[in-house]
């Protein structure tokens, strides 16, 4: 079964790539531009209607949600070792960072972004950007708290939830605010990520 993955740099779709560099899986890579509210241009919108990224084709199955496709092309093709399995005492932990990357961390980084650095100045909402980045800094030390001296999320390993969440991380520290908003044991354990092989393999394409 072919994979293809839209991509484009620094967004979401980086969980995918990442995923499938650490899998060491084949895949088509098609490079979109990101352009708020017309990502990817008309002939991406023939693809997906909401031209957002990522979208990975797999068998003529289309899929949209970062963290969705994570668990999808880890379970269905032979990632089990990224995974944790209900029976062990982290699997609530696991579970948890692994949508909480998207569902908790991922909309107050949006809101964040957009109302201090992607919208149009004019359309700015300082109130909005202070109340992301005050969410971003609690969930932050929630995670650490979490966290504790573990090396990864949950069970011992690097999984999908040290993906999920791993990418918030990146996407702050690229702009800067990683170590300032972050506990020291969060900035470590995202230092540690970010410097893996295939995290660099997939940030570099
Ligand atoms: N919940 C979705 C969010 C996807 C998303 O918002 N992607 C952003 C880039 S990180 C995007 O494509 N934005 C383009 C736009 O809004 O025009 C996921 O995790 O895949």
């Amino acid at each position: 079964m072919t994979i293809k993955l839209f991509h484009a740099t620094h967004t979401r779709s980086l969980r995918v790539l990442w995923l499938l560099e650490e899998m060491g899986l084949e895949y088509d890579l098609e490079k979109v531009d990101l352009k708020m509210g017309d990502t990817g241009g008309s002939e991406y919108a023939a693809i997906n209607p909401l031209q957002k990224v990522p979208s990975i084709m797999v068998g003529g199955n289309l899929m949209q949600e970062s963290t969705a496709i994570l668990e999808f092309v880890a379970t269905k093709f032979g990632g089990k070792d990224l995974l944790v399995g209900e029976d062990h005492a982290d699997y609530g932990r696991f579970l948890q960072w692994m949508h909480g990357g998207e569902s908790g961390f991922g909309m107050y980084l949006s809101v964040y972004f957009g109302h201090s650095m992607l919208l149009p100045e004019k359309d700015r909402n300082k109130a909005m950007a202070a109340w992301a980045a005050d969410n971003l800094q609690k969930m932050l030390e929630q995670l650490g708290a979490d966290l504790g001296g573990r090396p990864f999320l949950a069970a011992d390993k690097f999984t999908i939830a040290d993906i999920s969440v791993g990418y918030i991380a990146y996407g702050l520290n690229l702009v800067g605010k990683l170590e300032e908003y972050a506990p020291e044991n969060v900035v470590a354990w995202a230092k540690n990520l970010l410097a893996r092989d295939a995290f660099q393999k997939a940030v570099s394409l």
